[in-house]
């Protein structure tokens, strides 16, 4: 397959641009070679500046739930643009944004529209340690939360994969109060409960985890962490960036019948735009200036042209749910792939909740970091590449969540399975 100009487009980038690109979990880092640079995407197809066609498994890392370049909200952006792309005043669109949003997470009963899935997770945070007077926040190693100081510790995404969990320019004072646990221990929870019943703001996490590839939450676990947020007074943060709108309309907190403090949005919710969301309890929610005292703020949050995706999106999530239809093409996928692989005598673990899910070349269940880690990322990047020979886009690292759209038909699930089997077949089994 000839992919010279997007060769020569890296090579261009990487004079200009850190690496070569704006976020670096792109940049291939973990599977070797060069990226694709693109040019267009259509539905469930990414076409690269060479004129190949992928199918495409990242959907721009999540966001892209009904296929690219959907013509109504493609429509909703174009009809807003030509009514002005920012004002820094207040829209009608805000708000009903804001009750899509509240009707389809019943936890969050105010909402504030930020513009990246950084900003919220930040902003949360800070809401939580203003509420409570606290300092300390408990996160999981192997959780990703954007790119925020305090949770830029043991951090998974292209933070672990490219071997910097912990990332130089993080003070020491600042990642100090932030206490890094194993995802999935309950013991752990409860020790760090039982030493310092006072000092913990916020415990976050991904409720179910999708930047270490994907790792699902034990019910004790998330019980455990429920009580004890509760019976101390700290605020349970879900981080449902990746999840809300994803694993159903209501998130994993509907999947899993628990209820957060607080949540993070961002993704689905921007329908492919800059936009992203925090919310939870109106009495928490109500100390965010102006209503309350805890600064946040931003030019571009709740900007019209991202507002009007993200609404547009939701509406048509709500309206003609896709989420059955994504729960069959996803299960065959999972189970196609697993089968391959175990047919080639090739020892994987295909973990999934609904269109995110990871196959792991690893020997035993995934739970947490340690497990995670402990994946054969030679034999990954192999599969990657032996994929992308036969146009199949997947995620670039062993530690992302790969997800389905509404558009991807049987075949296209047909197609990946073939190309995985003949790839299976042609390894080394030990
Ligand atoms: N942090 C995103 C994946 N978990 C990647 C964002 C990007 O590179 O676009």
């Amino acid at each position: 397959m000839n992919r010279e100009h997007s060769i020569r487009a890296f090579q261009r980038a990487r004079q200009l641009i850190p690496g070569g690109v704006n976020s670096p979990a792109r940049a291939f880092g973990a599977v070797g070679g060069s990226p694709l640079f693109i040019e267009r995407a259509e539905a469930q197809y990414l076409f690269d500046i060479d004129g190949n066609r992928y199918i495409d498994y990242i959907g721009s890392w999540g966001p892209m739930i009904l296929g690219h370049a959907h013509p109504q909200v493609v429509d909703a952006i174009c009809r807003t643009a030509s009514r002005g792309t920012s004002f820094g005043a207040p829209t009608e669109m805000e708000s009903h944004l804001a009750e899509l949003i509240i009707a389809a997470v019943p936890s969050m009963e105010r909402v504030r529209l930020v513009s990246s899935g950084t900003e919220a997770t930040m902003s949360a945070i800070r809401v939580a340690r203003g509420v409570t007077g606290r300092d300390k926040v408990i996160k999981f190693s192997g959780c990703y939360h954007g790119h925020v100081d305090s949770l830029l510790v043991a951090a998974g995404s292209a933070a672990a994969t490219l071997g910097v969990p912990d990332s130089p320019g993080v003070t020491l004072g600042t990642s100090q109060d932030t206490i890094v646990l194993n995802y999935n221990d309950c013991d752990a929870i409860r020790h760090v409960f039982d030493e310092q019943p006072n000092a913990i703001a916020a415990v976050i996490l991904e409720p179910v985890v999708g930047n270490m590839g994907t790792v699902l939450p034990t019910q004790p676990f998330l019980r455990t962490l429920r009580e004890l947020t509760h019976k101390h007074n700290s605020v349970l943060i879900f981080d449902e960036v990746m999840t809300g709108f994803r694993v159903a309309y209501g998130g994993a907190q509907a999947v899993w019948g628990i209820e957060p403090d607080m949540t993070t949005l961002g993704k689905i919710v921007g329908g492919g735009m800059p936009l992203a969301a925090y919310g939870g309890r109106a009495s928490i929610m109500d100390n965010v200036m102006p209503a309350g005292k805890v600064y946040q703020a931003g030019t571009l949050s709740g900007n019209p042209l991202a507002t009007a995706a993200g609404a547009k999106t939701l509406e048509l999530l709500r309206d003609d749910p896709p989420y059955d239809y994504l729960e069959t093409i996803s299960a065959q996928l999972a189970n196609g792939l697993s089968q391959a692989a175990a047919d080639a005598g090739i020892r994987t673990q295909l973990q999934r909740v609904g269109s995110m899910m990871t196959l792991f070349f690893n020997d035993n269940p995934v739970s947490d970091w340690p497990s995670a880690d402990r994946s054969d990322r030679k034999r990954f990047a192999a599969y990657f590449w032996s994929l992308m020979d036969k146009n199949i886009y997947m995620p670039c690292s062993q530690f992302e969540a790969l997800f389905v759209s509404a558009k991807h038909t049987p075949e296209d699930i047909r197609h990946t399975i073939d190309a995985a089997r003949s790839h299976f077949s042609s390894m080394p089994n030990h």
